[in-house]
């Protein structure tokens, strides 16, 4: 060590001071020799060398210790507070689990109110639909349309009334009576109402009944009685043939029994007298409008 160093250095320091006793280096070998009690009082009595040392060699080993137990004292000190620090790490980890928990319970809890809330809103939902339901059924249930009546020697089918005439009047006269009856000459737009209507006709010698239709406004432009243009048609082999201007439609029924519905129809002049066929909408949709 530094300090032994120290000591030797400085013993040799103050065996150099005896060796030179008699022989002081400032002193030749010409100078006056010393006495010997001068001599021994040098040396018995610490001279400021020796004092100095003494003090020196004091001050490095109070230095060494400190320095050694400063060290040592560093060097036990636990890092990061002490040996304490995983206590105090274990007690705040405690603390917070015990939060966490806390929290957990009080979460569950809510959990479990609001749950109880929610039971109680679908409890008062379902109540409300069970209320709503028989409403809904009763919308959904409409009472059903009252059903057609025609009026006497008026015939229904689907949702209108026919009329066969017994009287004859002109194709014209036939339109007005009709209209008379909230009705319209008939306009046949289907096979099927036409075979309800044939069925309807006695067979005659040559039973004709005026119904909707004319090419009197342009001829050979068949038009009903609302204006709308023929489609197709039940027209006898040969008709229309505006044979002596014929501008009115009727069907013909008679005793031969070859003749069918859906080839019954022929074009006549508007002022022959015969039979009609009369129709009018019901029920609900009906068109109130009476065609001219
Ligand atoms: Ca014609
Ligand atoms: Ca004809």
């Amino acid at each position: 060590m530094s300090t032994t160093g120290n000591s030797v250095a400085c013993e040799g320091m103050y065996s150099q001071l005896i060796d030179d006793e008699g022989h002081r280096p400032d002193v030749g070998h010409g100078a006056r020799p010393v006495s010997g009690v001068r001599l021994i009082s040098r040396v018995s009595s610490p001279g400021p060398y020796r004092l100095a040392t003494m003090c020196l060699a004091t001050l490095c080993a109070v230095l060494l210790i400190s320095i050694i137990a400063v060290t040592a004292h560093y060097k036990n000190k636990p890092q990061g507070g002490g040996e304490a620090t995983p206590e105090i790490q274990k007690q705040t980890q405690d603390a917070e689990v015990t939060a966490l928990l806390a929290n957990i319970s009080k979460l569950q809890q809510e959990k479990t109110q609001l749950q109880k809330e929610k039971d109680e809103l679908q409890t008062k939902l379902d109540a409300k639909a069970a209320t709503k339901a028989p409403k809904v059924i009763q919308s959904t249930t409409k009472a059903p349309p009252p059903p057609i009546v025609c009026p006497d020697d008026w015939h229904l089918f689907n949702n209108s009334c026919y009329f066969i005439s017994r009287n004859t009047r002109d194709w014209p006269e036939s339109q007005s009576y009709c209209q008379s009856q909230g009705g319209y000459l008939a306009m046949i737009h289907t096979a099927e109402e036409q075979t309800f209507l044939w069925n309807l006709l006695p067979r005659g010698h040559w039973n004709a009944f005026w119904f909707g239709i004319t090419d009197e406004q342009t001829e050979d432009k068949w038009v009903w009685v609302d204006k709308t243009p023929l489609v197709g048609g039940f027209w006898e082999v040969g008709e229309p043939n505006n044979h002596i201007n014929e501008d009115c439609g009727y069907i013909v029924k008679t005793r031969v029994l070859e003749r069918v519905a859906i080839r019954s129809w022929y074009d006549a002049p508007c002022s022959m007298y015969c039979r009609f066929i009369c129709e009018k909408e019901m029920g609900p949709g009906a068109s109130t409008a009476i065609p001219h």
